[in-house]
């Protein structure tokens, strides 16, 4: 029996036991059955939890390339690979096939080889979402070169440190990109990061927006006429399983980002496996997945996932305000989208505008709707499940991280019985453990902990990039032979998961652990409130006490606040109980949100500490003016 297609609960079970029983014959088989390998592995895993060392099918060579393309020419060559839709919605649509993604692949692989680029090289990429962005990560994958993309909305000191902290020797940006109505120089912000960067040597620059910019003779070059006088041909570099096919940087909660490393063979197997399973994915779909590829949510489920599948993804240059709030749906009806994986702020942003919107458009193509990101508050979940989905698309709420490589907790469209704010159950191959603070496995249901994962998973990320003590420390330290996660999580009554947010947004108040996510659902119960973030402040008595930040829905006549304070007080007294009562109360314009669309609570505990001098660096968040709003407007 062929374990890659998942169509039943029953199944689910008895898959999962056996990846679990034998994870090496279980990961074996479904690497050996679904992919293209140049040569065989000699083991299917090592792993030592102390030194956090994790060998996946080592020995083997491959090119994630051949997988992700060359494979698909014979069958799908015609087929769309890559649908772009573009910033304004009049210009047409791109539709790049298989055929033509191999092309432009080797082009660019070949430009990069001119300009000396080799294996085991380091490229950043700074891109907005537009074709070349794909295409430049399958190139450096194709030469053996390692990617390392910063999301195109980094100010030029996240620039300037992430290119040093990798020694990337390339940048590849465009002259600009479009963000709505409005241009955004991304040129510019480049050249002012390589100011701080001696170890760039070229800089290539696609041109996006037409603009007017500045090109350092020597070291940046237009790509087009470079892509032109380029061969198509170029035979995919011989790669060992565990060599890095990427950087990814992450925030961590205290100091420098940290360069997560993934590995070429694991990454493969589970992201394309995790693909096919979490959103059913069938040949004739259209798949779309919101998230910027700067992020690893585009990097697993925009570009390796779905493309090691065969599958149509599109690409997706704006935002979901312009030229309405429709234009989501408007893409849905357009590109006959089936399925659409999205992220809890983009659906409460949607909500927000009721559903005018969604009612002019036929969304009856879609099939599965997908979360990721942040817990997924009671509120947004039952808006997707009714106006979305119209109650016949299982919304699959994916749990995972940047280190996690892909999807860790979700249910199985179809299989798995959903339940709101839930991610459910363990993927395939996923064993996951609650820890006490004590370092014991709390067994059984019903339970509350640490969220760990107590075995390796084939796309685990190896390492921190030049700093392997870091990521033991921060994953591997906290218990003896597991990964931490540093998430919180429960266990109910029937063994599914609830994510309960971050284990340090964690409050303790009079001695009472409190989740902020919980408390967060009950206010945003309220029908005047549109989103709300809590922190603990210090209190004489309790230890910490409550404030919480809310930001109200425009519900046209201005609501008494007092009123507002006590009725969401009441609602919390009532879902929770009144240990959870906020002191303090702040209507707010908008929340500190990171570029992910996350909300930075480290911003709002300082201001709710009265520590507004330590707030740190705000450049890179995505708005960073309600800051300043926030702190006038102090409760
Ligand atoms: C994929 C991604 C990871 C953190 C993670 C957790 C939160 C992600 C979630 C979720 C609850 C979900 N998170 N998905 N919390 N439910 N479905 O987002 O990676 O940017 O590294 O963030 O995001 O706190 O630890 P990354």
């Amino acid at each position: 029996m062929s374990n890659y297609h998942i169509k039943q609960f029953e199944e689910y079970f008895q898959v999962y036991r056996k990846s679990v029983r034998n994870p090496e014959q279980f990961w074996e088989e479904i690497a050996e059955e679904h992919f293209t390998w140049k040569k065989r592995w000699s083991n299917v895993l090592s792993y030592d939890f102390k030194k956090a060392e994790f060998k996946w099918f080592e020995d083997a060579k491959l090119n994630i390339t051949e997988n992700c393309i060359d494979r698909h020419l014979h069958t799908r060559g015609d087929k769309t690979a890559i649908l772009f839709e573009p910033n304004n919605p009049d210009d047409e649509a791109e539709h790049i096939t298989y055929k033509q993604l191999h092309e432009r692949v080797c082009k660019f692989a070949n430009v990069l080889k001119s300009k000396g680029i080799k294996k085991g090289d380091v490229v950043c990429i700074y891109l907005p979402m537009i074709p070349e962005l794909a295409i430049s990560i399958l190139a450096c994958a194709r030469i053996g070169a390692i990617h390392s993309v910063i999301f195109a909305g980094f100010s030029a000191t996240a620039i300037s440190s992430r290119i040093n902290d990798c020694n990337a020797k390339m940048m590849i940006t465009s002259d600009g990109s479009y963000r709505g109505s409005k241009t955004i120089d991304l040129k510019s912000i480049v050249d002012e990061a390589l100011n701080e960067t001696p170890g760039i040597e070229s800089v290539l620059v696609a041109k996006h927006i037409q603009s007017d910019i500045n090109m350092k003779d020597g070291r940046d070059f237009w790509l087009a006429p470079l892509l032109e006088d380029t061969s198509s041909d170029c035979a995919a570099e011989v790669m060992d399983a565990e060599d890095p096919l990427f950087i990814l940087y992450t925030s961590g909660s205290t100091g420098k980002p940290k360069g997560m490393v993934h590995t070429i063979g694991g990454y493969m197997v589970y992201t394309a496996y995790t693909f096919k399973n979490v959103f059913q994915y069938r040949e004739e779909d259209i798949y779309w997945c919101t998230a910027d590829i700067g992020w690893i949510t585009g990097h697993s489920y925009i570009v390796y996932g779905p493309l090691a599948n065969g599958a149509t993804s599109v690409m997706f240059e704006g935002v979901p305000s312009y030229p309405d709030y429709g234009r989501f749906w408007n893409i849905v009806e357009k590109h006959k989208i089936t399925q659409f994986y999205t992220a809890p702020t983009a659906i409460r942003a949607l909500a927000k505008q009721g559903t005018e919107f969604i009612e002019k458009y036929d969304l009856s193509s879609l099939k599965v709707l997908g979360s990721v990101g942040e817990p997924i508050n009671e509120e947004a979940w039952h808006w997707y499940d009714e106006n979305v989905g119209k109650k016949k698309s299982p919304i699959v709420d994916t749990w995972w991280q940047t280190e996690t490589g892909g999807i860790m907790i979700t249910p199985i469209p179809f299989s798995t019985p959903t339940k709101p704010t839930y991610a459910t159950l363990p993927f395939i191959g996923v064993q996951p453990a609650l820890m006490d603070e004590n370092g014991q496995e709390l067994k059984g249901n019903q339970v509350e902990g640490r969220l760990c994962i107590k075995f390796p998973w084939p796309a685990m990320a190896r390492t921190i990039w030049g700093n392997h003590q870091r990521y033991k420390d921060t994953y591997f330290s906290a218990y003896d032979n597991m990964y931490f996660t540093g998430d919180g999580a429960l266990r109910d009554e029937v063994g599914y998961y609830r994510i309960t947010g971050r284990v340090d947004d964690v409050i303790i108040v009079s001695g009472h652990n409190l989740g902020t996510a919980p408390i967060e659902d009950a206010i945003n119960e309220h029908p005047a409130v549109s989103e709300s973030a809590i922190v603990g402040f210090p209190h004489d008595v309790k230890g910490n006490a409550l404030y919480g930040y809310v930001t109200l829905k425009d519900v046209g006549e201005s609501r008494n606040h007092e009123n507002l304070r006590m009725e969401i007080n009441q609602l919390i007294t009532d879902r929770i109980g009144p240990i959870a009562k906020l002191d303090k109360i702040q209507f707010t314009e908008g929340l500190p949100k990171t570029r992910s669309g996350k909300i930075m609570r480290r911003i709002l505990r300082k201001i709710a500490a009265n520590e507004t001098d330590q707030l740190g660096d705000t450049s890179t968040l995505l708005n960073p003016e309600v800051v300043q709003d926030i702190i006038n407007n102090v409760k």
